[in-house]
């Protein structure tokens, strides 16, 4: 069954530079695939096609990837910003029971359905919005049980919403109060978890946070020293705080991304370049932890690793459901280009999860398109809080 979808500028960003824009185009898909695409008045004699949609002259892009965000969760952290701004610091807050600790508290305490609800009204906004893959960790759970249960509960989401899903296990994100001052023991534990997380189909990448305040870099390696073992990709958390030399680690063991980065230096970055390790930048986390330190945006360029963006959205750094503000930001505060902001959140991001069948509009890429009700791409990374989205096409079909 084909489907036609006309009159629309395509921003396709087929080449590996310019937006690739074609204006009054054209495309057709067939089932979840695009078949055809090409000018408007060239659309093949005899397509025979069961719908046709006119799009008015709406700008088409590829469907939004979000390759990075920590959507499983319970409670919210606003009490401690709240705190924050009264003074308060970190430290006092953590040893009141707040930080990520408090949210693995909630986490744990939720039950199944209340937090499968949350997700899924997170996973929903961010899908109206225009993304149709999305990477959802776990890393509130912190114990066999509740990991296995926060990535039962991504899983759903992909099977309930138009979107594609990849999971990645975090399980080493923080220490778990029941392992205070045995973070070693902790990693065994989480290496222990891997395999029956794995056989159970709840992984598609392993992910940790090597950071002071997280895990080591020689920690780290050992959890991803049971992913290789596994089959599993790995990605990671470095460089956020300060720089642990983790980037440089990952790409050791081919990650398929680096993200943060803000601390990067030029061992990781030349390490990230050689592996084709795509990094993942945050603006948001950036801008809600009032960092100073910029992520070395052009030394990334001139090393041609590829950047990709995406919300981060979780309860602590990053309390959004709004990617095209994180574009906005990445071009504001990290001096991104337009074009390099939707390349980032687009073909990019896709690279960042290990999938080369989306994130541009070419022949054989999966049908996920976003119409949007503008003129220009760039105007995606300019207006703030304008909601553009005129339809979402995930997999050849309309998300109603
Ligand atoms: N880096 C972050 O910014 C989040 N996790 C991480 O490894 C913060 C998570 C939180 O504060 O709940
Ligand atoms: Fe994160």
């Amino acid at each position: 069954m084909k489907t036609i979808w006309r009159n629309a500028t395509l921003a396709t960003l087929a080449d590996d530079r310019g937006w690739g824009l074609l204006e009054r185009g054209a495309l057709v898909c067939e089932r979840d695939q695009i078949v055809w695409i090409g000018a408007d008045t060239q659309l093949p004699e005899g397509l025979n096609a069961a719908e046709e949609h006119d799009l008015a002259g709406a700008l088409l892009t590829p469907g939004l990837v979000d390759c990075h965000t920590h959507l499983v969760y319970a409670g919210d952290r606003a009490e401690e910003f709240e705190l924050r701004l009264e003074g308060a610091s970190y430290e006092e807050i953590a040893r009141r029971g707040g930080g990520i600790a408090s949210t693995v508290a909630a986490t744990r305490a939720a039950g199944d359905r209340q937090l499968h609800a949350l997700a899924l009204n997170r996973a929903r906004a961010l899908l109206m919005q225009g993304v149709t893959t999305l990477e959802v960790k776990s890393g509130y759970g912190l114990s066999a049980e509740h990991e296995a249960r926060c990535l039962r509960i991504a899983r759903r989401l992909g099977r309930e919403l138009p979107l594609t899903v990849k999971t990645s296990c975090l399980a080493a994100h923080a220490l778990p109060p029941e392992f205070a001052g045995r973070a070693d023991d902790y990693i065994d534990a989480v290496c222990s978890w891997l395999p029956a997380l794995a056989a159970e189909g709840l992984v598609d990448a392993v992910d940790a946070f090597c950071e002071n305040i997280g895990f080591t870099t020689e920690q780290t390696r050992r959890v991803f020293e049971t992913a290789r073992q596994l089959g599993l990709p790995v990605k990671l958390h470095a460089e956020q705080l300060s720089d642990q030399h983790g980037a440089a680690m990952a790409s050791q063991f081919c990650a398929l991304s680096c993200d943060h980065l803000e601390y990067l230096g030029s061992d990781g970055i030349a390490a990230m370049a050689k592996t084709g390790t795509v990094a993942v930048l945050l603006p948001a986390a950036f801008y809600f932890l009032r960092e100073k330190t910029l992520p070395p945006v052009q030394a990334l360029r001139d090393a041609a690793v590829p950047i990709a963006l995406a919300t981060d959205h979780n309860p602590g750094s990053a309390p959004l459901l709004a990617p095209l503000l994180v574009l906005n930001m990445a071009c504001t505060l990290f001096r991104m280009t337009p074009e390099e902001a939707l390349r980032g959140m687009t073909l990019n991001g896709a690279r960042a999860l290990g999938l080369g069948d989306r994130g541009r509009l070419a022949v054989g890429q999966r049908a996920d398109f976003v119409a949007w009700e503008t003129g220009h791409p760039r105007d995606l990374c300019y207006w703030i809080g304008r909601d553009p989205v005129k339809q979402v096409i995930s997999g050849g079909e309309k998300v109603e």
